[in-house]
């Protein structure tokens, strides 16, 4: 009986470990569908069904279609953590295009770091992402590549800079570290640092943070936190008398934030990671695709998000060429893939990318625009020189 038993359960466990890899070749995309996150979620989604369906057209992985596996993280790590459980145990992925946020990655990747699933963040920017763990690359880049270059197109815009107010969402790992290269990059560019507040991603009511700013008479306001937040801190700096110039992080880095702070959003100055002028073929193919369908021009997370699946396909064709992939053990191909991914050259809507020996992206160009709206509702983001 006990000899029986053990037989079954070896039996089953070389069954798993013999799983083989299912057509279409499933991908994980773990995302924020719903919650205030979902503001980036949105275009993310997008951005990895525009992945899906144009590199379906063109082949698939050589001629095997990939199919996306969507689990909604929501905004929390918990949505994070049973998200990425359900791909890699349930949904059998290759490896998962996710989660939204650096508060939800530092939870959620140590997870499929153990499982030895390949993980590629399409929008988390914290400081230490790659360094989770050898499954975990990015193709976001960090806070100290994005976030200097909108504090020096300030000072391009307004010379004579030199009182400077910091606000930042304390309860979010992104908004955190992306403060500290603010503050760090201001110090260094003989900036004064007035006052530095602090707020909650989840408040609405920013009176406090707002008068100790208008106290200091300052000329430029620097805000890390998420889009909500963010919005609504704008909006009542502004109605409260701030005249001055306002820099934003990634979190005010998208047309999703519009109706948050309305025309009040106006010549908020934001980094990005992507530019829809971006003169690559693989840009122009992407820019032109997303714009037939969405009458605008592509938006950074949409444009990371395509970025990731593109990624994996990209390496999962050289192990294709090598053994089909529907005969890979689906263990020993995550682990494949994970490698090939780290060493592969990709042409992406970003530009040419690679990855350094942490899985960081290493990206060649960053830009900053300034928002310019039309209404309270709608506006764009106007890319400077
Ligand atoms: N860059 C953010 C993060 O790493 C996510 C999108 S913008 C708030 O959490």
């Amino acid at each position: 009986m006990k000899r029986t038993l053990s037989l079954l359960l070896l039996s089953a466990l070389s069954l798993a470990a013999a799983q083989k890899v299912a057509t279409p070749i499933a991908i994980g995309i773990a995302v924020a569908q719903t919650s205030n996150a979902s503001l980036f979620g949105q275009e993310q989604v997008i951005g990895a069904k525009l992945a899906e369906k144009f590199l379906n057209a063109r082949g698939g992985v050589g001629g095997t279609p990939i199919k996306l596996v969507f689990q909604d993280t929501s905004g929390d790590e918990a949505g994070a953590i049973n998200a990425f459980q359900n791909l890699i145990s349930k949904d059998n992925v290759v490896g998962i295009v996710g989660p939204t946020l650096s508060q939800q990655a530092f939870s959620a990747d140590p997870i499929a770091d153990r499982a030895k699933v390949p993980v590629i963040g399409p929008s988390n920017t914290a400081k230490g992402i790659p360094q989770i763990g050898a499954y975990i690359s990015r193709v976001s880049a960090p806070v100290t590549a994005i976030a200097p270059n909108a504090l020096k197109q300030a000072l391009k815009i307004n010379p004579k800079l030199k009182k400077v107010a910091v606000l930042y969402a304390q309860n979010d790992a992104f908004s955190t570290s992306e403060t500290g290269i603010f503050q760090q990059t201001a110090k260094d560019l003989d900036l004064n640092i007035a006052t530095v507040q602090k707020f909650q991603t989840t408040d609405n009511d920013f009176t406090t943070q707002v008068t100790a700013v208008l106290g200091e008479n300052v000329d430029l306001v620097i805000i890390s936190g998420l889009a909500n937040d963010s919005g609504n801190l704008i909006k009542q700096l502004r109605q409260l008398g701030y005249k001055g110039l306002i820099v934003g992080g990634n979190g005010l880095n998208s047309s999703s934030m519009f109706p948050i702070c309305g025309q009040y959003c106006d010549g908020v100055i934001v980094a990005q990671a992507y530019s829809p002028t971006q003169s690559s073929a693989a840009n122009q193919l992407f820019a032109r695709e997303y714009k037939a369908q969405y009458k605008k021009d592509p938006p950074q997370f949409a444009a990371q998000a395509y970025t990731g699946v593109q990624v994996f396909v990209d390496a999962l064709k050289v192990l294709d060429r090598k053994k089909k992939i529907a005969d890979w053990d689906l263990g020993e191909l995550r682990v494949a893939l994970n490698k090939q991914i780290l060493i592969g050259k990709y042409k992406t809507p970003l530009g040419e990318l690679s990855f350094d020996k942490d899985g960081d992206i290493v990206q060649q160009a960053f830009y900053v625009a300034q928002i310019k709206m039309k209404d309270a509702k709608n506006g764009t983001f106007v890319f400077l020189k």
